[in-house]
């Protein structure tokens, strides 16, 4: 597995002289290629103009570009400054902030908590829950692939592929249309063979921010009963589609009334603001509390050899939100307020370019939710976007329109309009051909 980290200089030593000692501890070891979206922070912060913008890492952003510490978090810091809960609480094991977390998923008052049928474990944010699910698969479907959407967020290849899971994708998203390719997606689930691991974005999908319609979640849970397969919602946004938490859930809660077993990675990383704390939860769904409890024993002892314990303070917070229950309707408001904010970007970011007279078609920028717009931009595009006018996003033309404010929008659309001169003229080419 580790030939592939090799330089070719490396493998030729290691074929020929492994054991001797003329070959350093390190010296096959090759640089690893930059994170995608890592990468693009580390360019931005490199850049001196005063008017560079970071459109990169998907993190929330108040209207003047600065992180964001939600009035909630504020209170809930203050009733849990100083408490002796702090110490006392069991680092390992906060059912609590398990049991709330567990409740956004499948409801309030989902029969799921009542019965103890969830097997929930606190992790290292939504990275760390899908590291620790991958983890999970692996010891117990040894033989099962994961099926990603075609495209996903960078980090799911790197996750799966650690965790020595194969991967394969469904067809997911169509360029040609900038919308799902819902028959292709389809099919890919009924050719793949009976019982595949598919993991899917419950709402405001990365990077398309295209989801299913609820009919269309329908269908698919439907297949996923005929085809035996087993559905792993990786929820790393919730509330940002459609600025309601439990509409956001809604792909899942349809899994839920099909019967299915379900696997869910949560981050509090966006909706809370709390990056930087690593809070997070990986729960599978089981058929009794029996289960559960085997299920949550084996990733707790997974957690133990990967890192111990998480850090106990983030946890506390998220508890202490979702448990209060003023400090969690403060919240619910306050994730409607960031998700407003962005859909108010997207509308702007669309009528300036449209203002300009760009010949594109721009309507995706205000049909996608959540946090991203996949724009469309071509890597050299992006590239010039970069060099030229200092602004920064993956290569994939993915803009994090959280970065995007009232102060930089009109200089952004600018920006993308001289990009795109080249590809308008062609759009009125064809356009005058087809006439
Ligand atoms: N799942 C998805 C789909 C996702 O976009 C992210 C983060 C995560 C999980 C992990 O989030 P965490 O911070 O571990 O709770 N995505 C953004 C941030 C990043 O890549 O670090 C991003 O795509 O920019």
């Amino acid at each position: 597995m580790y030939w592939r980290y090799l330089t070719r200089a490396a493998r030729r030593c290691s074929v020929h002289t492994t054991s001797s000692r003329t070959v350093g501890w390190w010296d096959h070891v090759a640089p690893a290629a930059k994170d995608p979206i890592n990468g693009v922070t580390e360019a931005f912060l490199a850049d001196p103009s005063p008017f560079k913008i970071n459109l990169g890492v998907g993190a929330y952003r108040d209207d003047k570009g600065r992180p964001v510490v939600l009035q909630c978090v504020r209170e809930a810091e203050a009733k849990i400054a100083g408490s002796e809960f702090l110490e006392s609480i069991s680092a390992s094991v906060s059912t609590k902030m398990v049991e709330e977390s567990v409740k956004l998923v499948y409801g309030k008052d989902s029969d799921v908590v009542k019965e103890g049928r969830s097997a929930g474990v606190q992790a290292l944010s939504g990275t760390g829950a899908c590291r620790l699910f991958a983890e999970f698969q692996r010891r117990f479907h040894p033989e099962s692939h994961i099926y990603f959407p075609d495209p996903t967020w960078s980090n799911h290849h790197n996750i799966w592929r650690d965790a020595q899971i194969p991967e394969r994708t469904y067809h997911y998203y169509d360029p040609d249309s900038k919308s799902l390719d819902f028959a292709a997606l389809m099919d890919d689930i009924k050719n793949a063979p009976d019982s595949s691991f598919f993991l899917f974005h419950p709402s405001a999908h990365n990077p398309t921010g295209v989801d299913p319609t609820e009919e269309q979640w329908r269908e698919i849970s439907y297949q996923f009963k005929v085809k035996g397969h087993f559905p792993f919602f990786d929820m790393a946004y919730q509330g940002f589609a459609s600025g309601d938490l439990d509409k956001d859930a809604q792909a899942i809660r349809i899994f839920l009334e099909d019967e299915h077993l379900i696997g869910c990675a949560q981050s509090y990383a966006k909706s809370m603001g709390l990056y930087g704390h690593r809070v997070g939860c990986l729960s599978i769904l089981c058929v009794d509390s029996k289960q559960a409890a085997a299920i949550r024993s084996q990733i707790q002892q997974i957690a133990r050899a990967m890192y111990g314990s998480p850090p106990v303070h983030g946890i506390l917070l998220v508890e202490t939100i979702l448990s209060d229950p003023n400090l969690k309707s403060l919240w619910i408001d306050e994730v409607k307020i960031m998700a407003d904010r962005i859909q108010r970007k997207r509308t702007t970011l669309r009528q300036n370019l449209e203002k300009l007279g760009s010949s594109l078609n721009w309507e995706h920028i205000t049909n996608q939710l959540g946090m991203f717009c996949f724009s469309g931009l071509t890597p050299y595009q992006v590239d010039r976007l970069a060099k030229e006018f200092h602004i920064y996003m993956t290569q994939d033309g993915r803009i994090s329109m959280a970065g995007v404010t009232t102060g930089n929008v009109n200089y952004l659309a600018n920006a993308i309009h001289e990009v795109t001169r080249s590809e308008q003229e062609t759009a009125k080419i064809l356009c005058s051909i087809s006439v």
